[in-house]
């Protein structure tokens, strides 16, 4: 299945031209039966119509919100009424590229499906990103259309002055409306319910998904229908074992692709229901759990250990299965969370680059501190840094294969991802005897502070800019609760004082500029950096 034999559905070409050259292409693995798919396969209509047509699940509750519930046959008739909108309202031809940007509401979802039934190439966006990370974004992806949620339209309209691409727009309620801000549903009303999916093929892209770097522009990586099918047909189906009378709920984005899979593709897949809140904190989800009888939570160790202490307040008996990812998960949180639930988390590590979760464990196979196996139809190795397989117990490089994989949008750090075939994830692991893989570190810069990944580059390029920075380092340190937070050393220039003040001044800089997360919520003045005789700086040093 590796080499095309289908003709694409794309008349638009764009991503397709810019796939990553064949000798750079990760190995892709198809041993599993159950990832035989059809030449021809449009994975939103294999996961809505399929599932109203031929599975009956027609009546069944898909989503519960905030806005209401939403059955599959609801779910479908949206998608079909928004899939009209774009291809009769708002001209889309397959393979054109169409950010989408909500909070996790129903119609992010209904959007979701009707864009790829569409032959459209989706691209969800973090609510939180700005004008300057929108641009970014559809600047790379030569984006066409967006589908916006109404209360995130500032930033959008900001963004759309530097994007000549980006002609067609069209704002949506969310759970709370937004009166006055709602073409999208006004034209959905006006349309049938029905619509003729575009008749993909396996191998087309319908799914760009982007992910922070360490040189601080972002990466799009793309993912073909086959891909969005496999994610569904692995990890929830050999490893957590999802069933059709879950609930499932958390809290990653449907942006993040752990959020897509968990939260959205994984239920639907079985027949089950999601519960889509815009914005969860750590009691709202245990009061969540409660109220809508949750039974598997997906979320990031940092929220497990914030619940941990409430959990005694809420009825969460319902909860059968809880899955952590995002960042490696501490024995202390999984302990925590044992403790106060009877639940023993199931961690996986995933990545955007291979779309979901490909080494965790089942249970009954939890080794202290692992983060367990290769799952079911994915492979695992560790290599040195000459490249080749390094023997159990020692600390080399994750190297992964499976039936998905790193095709990065026209961007040379392809070689730096993929390597003879494998995936190389940028982690630092050990295989133990029994082949249990046990996280290290990242290899790289990336700072992952609660379960977000931040570029140290990028808030640097950003604190750049401020009128009293020379220079400037931004590294990860240790932190209890987020795992890391952004540290930020500081060198200022002439007249200007390495004081409090200035270094508040430095953070509400950052958060006006880049998603507020980002922002440094440490920084340290200092008279100079330290530089390699190249003028590389050296951010172990500043680590400490
Ligand atoms: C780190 C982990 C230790 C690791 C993701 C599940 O996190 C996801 O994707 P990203 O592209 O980041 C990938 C990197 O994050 N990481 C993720 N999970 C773990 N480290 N233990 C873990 N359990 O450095 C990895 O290379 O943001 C996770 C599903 C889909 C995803 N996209």
């Amino acid at each position: 299945m590796s080499v095309s034999t289908t003709f694409t559905a794309h008349l638009d070409t764009f991503a397709r031209d810019r796939l990553p050259p064949v000798g750079l292409q990760p190995e892709f693995i198809f041993e599993l039966p159950q990832l035989h798919y059809p030449e021809r396969i449009n994975c939103a209509a294999e996961l809505l119509d399929r599932a109203v047509l031929e599975h009956g699940w027609g009546e069944r509750t898909a989503i519960h919100s905030a806005a209401g519930n939403f059955s599959y046959a609801e779910l479908l008739a949206a998608a079909n009424r928004i899939a009209r909108v774009l291809t009769e309202d708002m001209g889309l031809v397959a393979g054109n590229r169409v950010l989408l940007r909500a909070p996790n509401n129903a119609m992010l979802a209904a959007c979701w499906f009707a864009v790829i039934k569409a032959g459209g190439i989706v691209v969800t966006t973090m609510p939180l990103l700005r004008a300057k990370e929108l641009v970014d974004v559809i600047v790379k992806a030569q984006i066409s259309h967006a589908l916006c949620d109404a209360r995130l339209a500032e930033e959008l309209e900001i963004a759309r002055g530097a994007c000549p691409t980006l002609t067609k727009l069209s704002y949506f309620n969310g759970d709370t409306a937004a009166p006055g801000l709602h073409s999208l549903e006004q034209r959905m009303a006006a349309k049938p319910a029905s619509f003729g999916n575009i008749d993909t093929a396996r191998d087309d892209i319908c799914l760009i998904a982007f992910t922070s770097g360490t040189t601080g522009k972002p990466k799009g990586t793309m993912h073909f229908h086959r891909d969005v099918m496999a994610i569904c047909d692995c990890f929830p189906h050999s490893t957590l074992k999802l069933e059709g009378g879950d609930i499932v709920c958390g809290t990653p984005p449907l942006a993040f692709t752990f959020g897509l899979g968990g939260m959205l593709l994984f239920p639907l897949r079985v027949g089950a229901a999601t519960v889509l809140v815009e914005k969860l904190t750590p009691d709202l989800l245990l009061q969540t759990v409660e109220e809508r009888k949750v039974t598997v939570l997906f979320t990031a160790p940092t929220f497990y250990r914030m619940m941990a202490g409430q959990v005694g307040r809420f009825d969460t008996a319902s909860l059968r299965k809880c899955v952590s990812a995002g960042e490696a998960l501490p024995v202390a949180t999984r302990q925590l969370w044992r403790e106060a639930t009877g639940i023993c988390i199931i961690d996986g590590i995933g990545a955007t680059e291979m779309l979901h979760i490909f080494i965790s464990h089942t249970e009954d196979e939890v080794r202290p501190g692992a983060t367990g196996k290769p799952i079911a139809g994915y492979r695992a190795c560790i290599l040195g840094d000459d490249g080749k397989p390094l023997p159990a117990g020692s600390v080399g490089r994750l190297a992964v294969k499976g039936p998905t994989g790193c095709r990065y949008l026209d961007d040379p750090r392809q070689a730096g991802y993929v390597s003879d075939g494998w995936n190389l994830t940028g982690d630092a692991y050990l295989m133990d005897a029994d082949g249990y893989f046990f996280y290290q570190a990242r290899t790289d810069d990336m700072i992952v502070s609660a379960g977000y990944n931040i570029g140290g580059p990028e808030v640097e390029d950003c604190l750049l800019a401020h009128p009293a920075v020379a220079e400037c380092g931004v590294v990860g340190v240790p932190d209890v609760e987020r795992g890391q937070v952004v540290k930020a050393f500081v060198m200022l220039k002439a007249g200007y004082n390495p004081d409090e003040a200035m270094a508040r001044a430095l953070q509400e800089h950052v958060k006006g500029n880049l998603a507020p997360y980002k922002y440094p919520r440490l920084i340290e003045f200092r008279s100079a950096m330290p530089r390699t005789e190249t003028g590389k700086l050296q951010r172990f040093r500043l680590r400490g």
